[in-house]
């Protein structure tokens, strides 16, 4: 097991929800270090660069609306297999499929409103940070 770092974030509707507290609080009560935090407006641009891998799905273009409709809470997180393990406390991405007990299972109820979002591998963790932080940004 490795000590990573991956890409987390409170999506719009947890944000207007008040659920900010609440996914901040699991991940800090799972022991991960959060290295990187911010409230901040996804602009159209960056959200195409972040869901390039949905472009051209018919879902996309509603997408690209919902993550840009509000602010979103962005971090980075730091912990043993982060990755793995943050799309486990997550839950399945449709909440009808998730779990008691994962964020989604919850806290969603919707496929495009699920709270939270995860980097689901190494390289795509590596790139989300990179579209969401600079270097100085985040805690050495
Ligand atoms: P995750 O957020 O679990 O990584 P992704 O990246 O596959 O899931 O999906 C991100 C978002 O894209 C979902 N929350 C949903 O809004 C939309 N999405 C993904 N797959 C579908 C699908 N088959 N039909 C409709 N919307 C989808």
């Amino acid at each position: 097991m490795a000590i990573e770092r991956t890409y987390a974030m409170v999506k719009p509707d947890g944000v207007k929800r008040g659920l900010v507290g609440e996914v901040v609080g699991r991940l800090e009560s799972k022991g991960f270090r959060i290295v990187g935090m911010k409230l901040m407006q996804i602009t159209r641009e960056t959200a195409e660069r972040h869901y390039g891998e949905h472009a051209g799905k018919p879902f996309f273009e509603g997408l690209i609306s919902f993550i840009t409709s509000g602010p979103v809470v962005a971090m980075v997180v730091e912990g043993e297999n982060a990755i793995a393990a943050w799309r486990t406390m997550m839950g399945a991405t449709n909440p009808k499929d998730a779990a008691p007990g994962t964020i989604r299972g919850d806290l969603a109820s919707t496929l495009d409103e699920n709270v939270a979002h995860g980097s689901d591998a190494p390289e795509t963790a590596e790139r989300e940070i990179g579209i969401f932080f600079q270097e100085h940004e985040l805690l050495a």
